[in-house]
C-alpha cells in the first residue's frame, strides 16, 4: 500500500464534502497501488474549480486541464496509452456547463475510463453562480431574483447518451469508495455523480438523510427502463427520496478497441 498524500496544503473549506471524496478515492487507490511501478499505471485529470484541487492532493501523474475539458483529455490519454487507468474529476459547472458537449459524446464513445462529478450545484470557486443542476428558486448574490429554469437530470442524460455505467452517490467516503471500486472493475466509461453540498454557497438540503441504496432494493441495474424510472425519482427540485448506487450497467464495445 502506497501513501498517495502530497505536501500540498489543502485549501478546501474546513468540513467541505470534497474531503470525503478525496478520502474515498485515496482508500481505493492506495490499496491498489503497492509500488512505484503500480503508481505509473494510473493517471488523473481534473478541470477548474474547487473540485479540481483534488489533483494537488493525490500523488499521481496526470493533467490539471482547462475548465470543461477533462473528458477530451482523458480520451486522449486512453488513445495514447490504453493500458493506463484514467480517472477524471469535474465539478457540475465543469461537466454540465463548460464541458457538456464532451459529456454526451464521451458517454456515446464508451472509452474505458472513469469520471467523477463533484456536484455541489453551484460554480463554487467563483463564489456561487447557479449551474445546470441548480434547483428552481435558488437565490444567490449573482441571482437575487432566484433561478427560474428547470435543472438538468444528469442520470437521464447519461442513460440517453449511451453510457454503460451510470451511478450516483452522496459525498460520503464509504459511498465513494464503494462505487469507485465497482467502476474500476467496469470495462468502459463509468459516470459517477457525487452529491457534494457546498457548505458555503449551496448548503445541504438534507440530501444524505433522503438517500436510499439501490443495492438494497430489487433494482436490476441491467434493466434500462428500471434505471430510467429510478433516475426520475430525484430531479433537484422534488426531494422526497434520492436513490444512490449503480442505476445502470451494461457491456458495449470500448472506444480504444473499436477505433484503432
Ligand atoms: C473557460 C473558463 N471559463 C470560466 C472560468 C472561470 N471559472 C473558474 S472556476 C469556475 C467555477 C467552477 O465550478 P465547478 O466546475 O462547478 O466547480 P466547483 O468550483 O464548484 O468545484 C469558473 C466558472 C475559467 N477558469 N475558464
Amino acid at each position: 500500500m502506497t501513501n498517495l498524500s502530497t505536501s500540498a496544503k489543502i485549501t478546501w473549506c474546513p468540513k467541505c464534502y470534497n474531503f470525503q471524496i478525496l478520502e474515498g478515492v485515496k482508500k481505493v487507490l492506495e490499496r491498489k497501488i503497492k509500488s512505484e511501478k503500480d503508481r505509473q499505471k494510473y493517471a488523473i485529470v481534473s478541470g477548474i474549480g474547487c473540485h479540481a484541487k483534488i489533483f494537488d492532493y493525490l500523488n499521481l501523474n496526470g493533467i490539471n486541464t482547462l475548465h470543461g475539458r477533462v473528458l477530451p483529455m482523458c480520451l486522449g490519454m486512453k488513445i495514447a496509452r490504453p493500458d493506463l487507468t484514467v480517472i477524471g474529476f469535474s465539478g457540475d459547472g465543469d461537466a454540465y456547463a463548460e464541458g457538456m458537449e464532451h459529456l454526451i459524446h464521451t458517454a456515446r464513445y464508451n472509452s474505458n475510463f472513469k469520471y467523477i462529478v463533484h456536484n455541489n450545484q453551484v460554480f463554487a470557486l467563483t463564489v456561487g453562480q447557479p449551474t445546470p443542476t441548480t434547483e428552481i428558486g435558488f437565490k444567490g448574490k449573482t441571482i437575487p431574483q432566484g433561478v427560474k429554469l428547470p435543472p438538468l437530470n444528469p442520470i437521464k442524460l447519461m442513460l440517453a447518451s449511451g453510457a454503460t455505467f451510470v451511478a450516483r452517490v452522496f459525498a460520503d467516503s464509504k459511498q465513494v469508495e464503494y462505487v469507485l471500486k465497482q467502476a474500476l472493475k467496469h470495462k468502459g466509461f463509468a459516470f459517477i455523480e457525487v452529491l457534494q453540498p457546498c457548505i458555503i454557497f449551496h448548503p445541504d438540503a438534507g440530501y444524505k438523510e433522503k438517500t436510499y441504496s439501490l443495492e438494497k432494493t430489487k433494482h436490476d441495474k441491467s434493466n434500462f427502463r428500471q434505471a430510467w424510472k429510478k433516475a426520475e425519482e430525484f430531479d433537484y427540485n422534488t426531494i422526497k427520496k434520492i436513490p444512490v448506487g449503480i442505476f445502470y450497467q451494461t457491456k458495449k464495445p470500448v472506444f480504444e478497441e473499436v477505433v484503432k
